[in-house]
Parts: structure tokens; sequence; C-alpha cells
């Protein structure tokens, strides 16, 4: 394909509720959505990256500006390309996996809605419903917390991932344990601890844990071998597998041995799939984590989590979970699965005028 235009859009949502992690508090999304126009139809794309650099280095007007600046030029400078010529054309570019994902969902997004191919047909999708997980903020009290627990226990998630921070672990992890009974529980601390913490942590190996997910920095794998040699809970590394590559030396060091895939931060959905065939080889179960997405994220990874090697229910909650309303048709939980969307490229329609009326600025269209 060849692609012609690409606009830039800014949008704010809010979300039905704030939304706490062990680096800040969140109470709307601050959503940058790419659309290609190309020869052979148009493409959408969701950056995942967050408003602040606090959950990685990315952020969202960073990611706007290594689009408009270089990765756009070279898209529009490009002549024909494929989805799969997106990386090796943005490899001049250091890190942005996040921006560059963005544009290279958008290509296939179009590329595949030519072809009649559904991201799940294109992925190799195994699965018509992946299990559903739903990521718990921290609370004001355990009181609030148990009562959100509760509620999406009620709505038939298959399991609840807490989100944990020095101060804020041993307590409300043993009163949702008590709560759930033997519903799949993991926590994920967000790089909130250090190796000092490791005795500690390994009190959590009580409450029959899934996985407690990346407790130290990206980059110290050292201390995430060492957490893993100490405590019988799985350790599960997120923010630190950037991409295949990574997650095969941190799998082969015994730092991980279930891994967290976020298309977002390992540069896109194929990379995605790489990490996800890298894991199956080693038997190592992974999982599909989430960036707050909107349903034209949301629709994407649900077709990534229909993969063979997604054994774990994923952070694939429905729309509702964050939403009042999405951008394309909502999301709904049917008996703890959400239904892969079937229709060619990510199979969601973007619904324009909600597009329009959300956003904080006018459309920026880059032309070559
Ligand atoms: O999409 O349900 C979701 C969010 C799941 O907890 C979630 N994501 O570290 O896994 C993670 C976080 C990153 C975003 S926190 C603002
Ligand atoms: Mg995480």
């Amino acid at each position: 394909m060849k692609v012609e235009a690409i606009e830039l859009h800014r949008l704010a949502i809010p979300l039905v509720r704030p939304f706490e992690t062990s680096f800040g508090r969140q109470t709307g999304r601050d959503v940058l959505l790419v659309k290609v126009l190309t020869d052979i139809g148009e493409g959408w794309g969701e950056c995942v990256a967050m408003a602040d650099p606090f959950y990685s280095s990315e952020y969202v007007a960073g990611c706007e500006d290594v689009i408009r600046s270089y990765l756009a030029p070279a898209l529009l400078g490009a002549g024909e390309v494929g989805a799969e010529a997106a990386s090796a054309l943005f490899s001049g570019v250091i890190g942005h996996r996040m921006a560059k994902a963005t544009l290279e969902t958008a290509l296939l997004d179009a590329q595949l809605r030519a072809a009649e191919t559904s991201f799940g047909g294109y992925f190799g999708a195994t699965r018509d419903h992946v299990e559903c997980g739903v990521s718990v903020g921290i609370s004001p009290t355990i009181e609030q917390l148990l009562d959100e627990v509760q509620g999406y226990v009620a709505q038939g998630y298959r399991r609840i991932k807490l989100k944990i921070k020095p101060g804020w672990d041993l307590a409300p992890v043993a009163a949702v344990r008590e709560l759930i009974g033997d519903l799949p529980l993991q926590v994920d601390a967000n790089t909130a601890y250090t190796i000092d913490d490791i005795p500690h942590l390994r009190e959590l190996d009580a409450f029959d844990l899934l996985l407690i997910e990346q407790p130290f920095v990206e980059e110290d794998i050292r201390s995430h071998i060492a957490l893993a040699a100490a405590i019988e809970t799985p350790v599960c590394l997120d923010e630190s597998i950037v991409d295949a590559a990574l997650a095969i030396d941190a799998i082969e060091r015994g730092a991980t041995s279930i891994v967290n895939i976020k298309a977002g931060r390992v540069g896109g959905y194929l990379e995605a799939v790489r990490v996800h065939d890298a894991c199956l080889a080693r038997e190592v179960p992974v999982w599909c984590g989430g960036m707050l997405e909107t349903g034209i994220g949301r629709a994407a990874n649900i077709a990534l989590a229909a993969l063979p090697g997604f054994t774990l229910p994923g952070d694939t909650s429905a729309s509702d979970r964050y939403f009042a309303e999405d951008l394309t048709e909502p999301f709904v939980l049917e008996n703890g699965t959400l239904a892969v969307p079937t229709g060619p490229g990510s199979g969601v329609t973007v619904r324009d005028e909600l597009v329009a009326a959300w956003a904080t600025r006018p459309v920026e269209t880059l032309r070559g």
C-alpha cells in the first residue's frame, strides 16, 4: 500500500472511576489516535502511552512528537510499504516503541481490511473467546477495595489483579483472598520495591497468588532473578520486556517464569507475536496486558490474547471497566470472556462522532 496521509487525533476520555497505581492516580485518558489514509483504504492505531512518563519513559505528547517529526515522514516518503516493513523503516529511531506500535497497528488495520482478514486470523488466533481478568487500583480503604472487587466478581471476571506498593500489599491481598476464595489472584507493583524488600515480598507466598508482576525497576533484571530464587510465587515481568530477545534473556536467566505481553511496550503486534512464540517454545505461559485501551486498542489485544500461548486471563476487561461510552461498539463480558472480533482488520468500527466530540484540538493531517 502507499500511505497518502496520516491524521493525528488527540482526545480526552473520562474514566468511570479513578485508577491508582504505585506511580499515580488517573481520572481520565489522554488518547492519541492515528489514522492512516492509504491507496487501499484506512486504518486506525491507538497509542497506549500514558499522559506522563511514569509507567515507562514514553508519554503521549512525546509519542506524538516522534511520530510527527520522524516516523510519519519516514512512512510518507517510503512509497509502497506493508505493515511488516514498518519496524525496519523506523529502526533508525531508537526506542519509542509505543509510538512505532501506533503506526504499525494502523498500517496493519488498513492492510488487513483491504485483504478481508481479521487481526486474529493474521496473528494465528486459535480461540473465539478469551478469558478476562480485571486490574484493580489502589483504594483509599480496604473496605472500598473489597466493594470494588466484589462488583467485578459478580460481573464474572475470571481473575483479579491488585495493584500493590509498599504500605498497600499484605493487608489488602489478605482481605481480597478471603473475599474471593479460590478465584485466581495476582499482584502488580509497577516497580515500587527494591531488592531489600525481598523478605517482605516473600510473605505474599501465603496467599496462593498466580504471580507477582514487576516488583523492581525495568532495567533491574538481577533483583528479579534474586526474588524468583527466594519466593514460591512466580515472578512475571511487564515493564522490563521490551522485545522478544529481552524476553528470552530474562527467561533463560531465571528472572521471569510468566510474561505479560503488551504490544505497545514491545513496538507493535508483530513483535508481540514473536514474544508469544518465544515463550510458547520455552513453555512459559503468557497473558495479555492492558493500558486502559479504548475499543480500538482493546480489539487488537483480544485478537492477540486468542493465540495458543495465552493460557492465563489477561487485563482484557470489558469496555465498561473504564468507559461509560467506548470509541467503538462496546466489548461486553460474556461469562467472564470477550468474543474475539472476526471482521476485517481490528474488526471494530470507530465512532467518528465520539472522536470529534472528545477531541481536545483540531485534527492534524500530515502529508508527504
Ligand atoms: O487496561 O486494564 C487495563 C490496565 C491494566 O494494570 C494495568 N496496566 O502495569 O500492567 C500494568 C498497568 C499499566 C497501566 S497503569 C496506568
Ligand atoms: Mg503491569
